[in-house]
C-alpha cells in the first residue's frame, strides 16, 4: 500500500513520505490517520450545524480535540488504536447529528433533509473498508496544488490548536468558542472555498492559536503557579529513577505525588524541563533535574538513562530493544509492544504503580555529572524584570532580541541555530520556547546586567509568553508597529504545533520571520509567494548570512 504525508519538517526529500514515514509511521497508520481526520471533519459539519441552533456537546468537542491531537507527528503509532477511534467516530457522529436533527425539527416543525458531504455520512465496520476509503480521501484527493496546500495549512494549524486545547482541557480549562472555531474551520475544509477564503481561514487559525496559548498559559499558571527563575541541574544521582518526556504537566504532578517517599526519583526530559520552574511542581524534593536533550536524541539518551521512562504527548520515537521493556506510554501516546498506563477513572489520579515498581526493580541509576540550566523566564518573570530590560535597551546594553523558538529535529543543518547563538554579538539576547533551545542552552552565553542571554519561557506553547513580552515592549516604547521592535525571528519548526505558533506570529503582524531548517513541503510555490508578499517570510540560508543580517540591524 502507499501513503502520502507531508505534515512535518522531516518529510522525505522535503516532499512527502510515500511508503513509510521518516518518523517510522507505517502506511496503514498514516492512512488510518487520514481517514480519522476526514471523519472528524464530518463530525464537525454536524457539530457546527448544531451550534447554530444553540446545541453544544462536550463529548463531541473532546472527541475532535483528541482525534486531531492523536494524528500530530510522533504521538500515536498504533493501527488498532486508530481502527478503534474510527469505529467510535460513527457513534459520536450519530449522537451530534441526532441532537442537531431534534433541534432542527423543534425549530422548523419538519425533518432535516439536505444532502450532506460524504465525510458527514460515510460509514463502515471493517478495517479493509477503512483502508480503501483512506486511499480515496487522502491529502492528494484535492488536485489543485494551492488549494491542497492551504487546506493542509489550516488542518495542521488546527491540529496544533487542538493539542494545546487538550492540554488545557486536562487541567479543566475549557473554551467553547475555541471548540466552535476548530469545528467550523474543519468543516470549511470540506467546502468549495477559493484561495482567498482559505488564506483568511489560515490567519483566523493564527488568531485562535493566540487564544489557545493564552488559555493554556492560564491553565498552567493557575494550577501550578507562575514560573520562577530556576536553576536546573542536568546530571543523575544514585537511586532508582523515572524519566518523564513529552508535555503533560498533570501526568508528572500525579507521578511526583505517587513517588514521594518511595525512594524513586523523577527527572525531566526535553519539553518537560519547565516542570522545574512551576512552584507547585518544583516543591517535590525528589524532582532531581533534567536529563538529556531534545526528543530526537531520545533513543541513545533513554538507553543510557537506565531507569524507567514515561512518555507523555508527544514525540516518541521507535523504542530500541534496550529499553522497550522499561518505557511506558500514557494518554494519547501509543506504540505497539509498549506498556500503556491507563486513563484516569472518575476524576481519580492515573495509577502509576506499574512504572514505579519497574523503576524500583531496575535499581539505582549510575551517577552522572551535568551542567546547570537557567529556566523559568516566562512572561510573569520577564515582566518582573521589565524595568531592568527596558533600561538595558534604552542604555544600549541590549541592542537586539532574537526569537529562536520552536522545535529541534534530526537534521544536522539545525546546527545553524547553535552557530547563531555562538556568533551573536554579546549585546543580543535570545528569546526561546520549545525544544529548539537544546541546540544552544548548554552553551555558556552569560548575562547582561543580570538578564540571562537566553530567556527561556518554557514549552513550545509558552511562545505565547514571547509574544506577550514583545507586545509589552511595544507598549513601553510607544511603538505603532510590532515590527519596529529590535527583534529578529529565527523560528525552527518540526511538527504541527510549530505551524500553529507560526500562524499566531503572523496573526500578530510579525514580518520577516526566517523559518528553518527548510520551508514546509506542504506549502506550494503559490502559497509561499502569498506568504512572502504579505509577511516577508524567508527560508534559512547560512548562519553567516543570518548573523550578518542581525548585525546590520544592530548597526542601523
Ligand atoms: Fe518539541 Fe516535539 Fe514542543 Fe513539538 S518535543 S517538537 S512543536 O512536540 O511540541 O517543541
Ligand atoms: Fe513523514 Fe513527518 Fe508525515 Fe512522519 S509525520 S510520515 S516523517 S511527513
Amino acid at each position: 500500500m502507499s501513503m502520502f504525508c507531508y505534515q512535518c519538517q522531516e518529510a522525505a526529500k522535503n516532499e512527502g513520505c510515500p511508503t513509510i514515514g521518516v518518523c517510522g509511521k507505517s502506511d496503514d497508520v498514516a492512512n488510518l490517520q487520514d481517514l480519522l481526520t476526514y471523519l472528524l471533519k464530518g463530525i464537525s459539519i454536524w457539530a457546527t450545524k448544531a451550534r447554530a441552533l444553540g446545541v453544544e456537546d462536550e463529548g463531541t468537542d473532546l472527541f475532535v480535540l483528541e482525534g486531531l491531537f492523536s494524528t500530530v507527528t510522533n504521538v500515536n503509532f498504533k493501527g488498532d488504536w486508530f481502527v478503534e477511534r474510527i469505529t467510535s467516530s460513527f457513534a459520536v457522529r450519530d449522537n451530534i447529528k441526532g441532537l442537531f436533527e431534534a433541534a432542527y425539527k423543534e425549530k422548523n416543525g419538519s425533518d432535516f433533509s439536505e444532502e450532506m458531504h460524504d465525510a458527514a455520512t460515510w460509514s463502515s465496520t471493517s478495517k479493509e473498508d477503512f483502508l480503501a476509503k483512506a486511499e480515496e480521501i487522502g491529502v492528494k484527493s484535492e488536485e489543485n496544488e494551492d488549494l491542497r496546500s492551504l487546506k493542509e495549512l489550516v488542518t495542521y494549524g488546527l491540529k496544533g490548536i487542538a493539542a494545546y486545547a487538550d492540554h488545557a482541557y486536562v487541567l479543566d480549562f475549557k473554551d467553547n468558542n475555541l471548540y466552535a472555531f476548530i469545528e467550523e474551520a474543519l468543516a470549511k475544509t470540506t467546502e468549495d472555498l477559493g484561495a482567498d477564503e482559505l488564506t483568511g481561514l489560515a490567519l483566523k487559525c493564527g488568531e485562535n492559536a493566540v487564544t489557545v496559548m493564552a488559555l493554556l498559559d492560564k491553565a498552567n499558571t493557575t494550577t501550578y503557579g507562575t514560573q520562577e527563575l530556576t536553576t536546573v541541574h542536568t546530571g543523575l544521582i544514585e537511586g532508582p529513577g523515572i524519566l518523564v518526556s513529552g508535555h503533560d504537566l498533570k501526568e508528572i504532578e500525579e507521578l511526583l505525588e505517587q513517588t514521594e517517599g518511595t525512594g524513586v526519583n523523577v527527572y525531566t526530559h526535553c519539553e518537560m524541563l519547565p516542570t522545574h520552574a512551576y512552584p507547585k511542581l518544583k516543591k517535590f524534593a525528589h524532582l532531581i533535574g533534567n536529563y538529556g536533550t531534545a526528543w530526537y536524541n531520545q533513543q541513545s539518551e533513554f538507553e543510557k538513562f537506565g531507569g524507567a521512562i514515561l512518555m507523555t504527548t508527544n514525540c516518541i520515537k521507535t523504542p530500541r530493544d534496550s529499553y522497550r521493556d522499561r518505557i511506558f506510554t500514557t494518554g494519547l501516546v501509543g506504540f505497539d509492544g509498549v506498556a500503556h498506563i491507563a486513563d484516569r477513572v472518575e476524576g481519580k489520579a492515573k495509577d502509576f504503580s506499574a512504572i514505579i515498581e519497574k523503576a524500583k526493580a531496575l535499581g539505582s541509576l549510575t551517577k552522572e555529572s551535568g551542567k546547570d540550566l537557567t529556566i523559568g523566564l516566562a512572561k510573569d518573570q520577564v515582566m518582573a524584570l521589565a524595568g531592568k530590560v527596558i533600561d538595558a535597551v534604552k542604555a544600549g546594553d541590549i541592542k537586539r532580541f532574537v526569537v529562536m523558538a520552536g522545535c529541534d529535529g534530526h537534521q544536522s543543518s539545525r546546527n545553524y541555530y547553535t552557530e547563531i547563538a555562538e556568533g551573536l554579538p554579546k549585546d543580543a539576547v535570545i528569546l526561546t520556547a520549545g525544544c529548539a533551545k537544546y541546540r544552544y542552552n548548554q552553551l555558556d552565553l552569560g548575562d547582561i546586567g543580570g538578564i540571562p542571554r537566553v530567556i527561556d519561557a518554557g514549552q513550545c506553547n509558552d511562545s505565547y509568553s514571547l509574544a506577550y513580552i514583545a507586545l509589552q515592549l511595544k507598549a513601553a516604547f510607544e511603538l505603532e508597529d510590532i515590527n519596529d521592535l529590535p527583534i529578529s525571528y529565527e523560528v525552527a519548526w518540526f511538527e504541527q504545533k510549530a505551524v500553529t505558533v507560526l500562524l499566531a506570529l503572523l496573526h500578530l503582524g510579525v514580518k520577516g520571520i526566517r523559518l528553518g531548517p527548510s520551508l514546509p513541503a506542504f506549502l506550494s510555490p503559490g502559497v509561499v509567494k502569498v506568504l512572502v508578499d504579505a509577511f516577508d517570510i524567508k527560508g534559512t540560508t547560512t548562519s553567516e548570512d543570518a548573523l550578518a543580517d542581525i548585525r546590520a540591524t544592530m548597526a542601523a
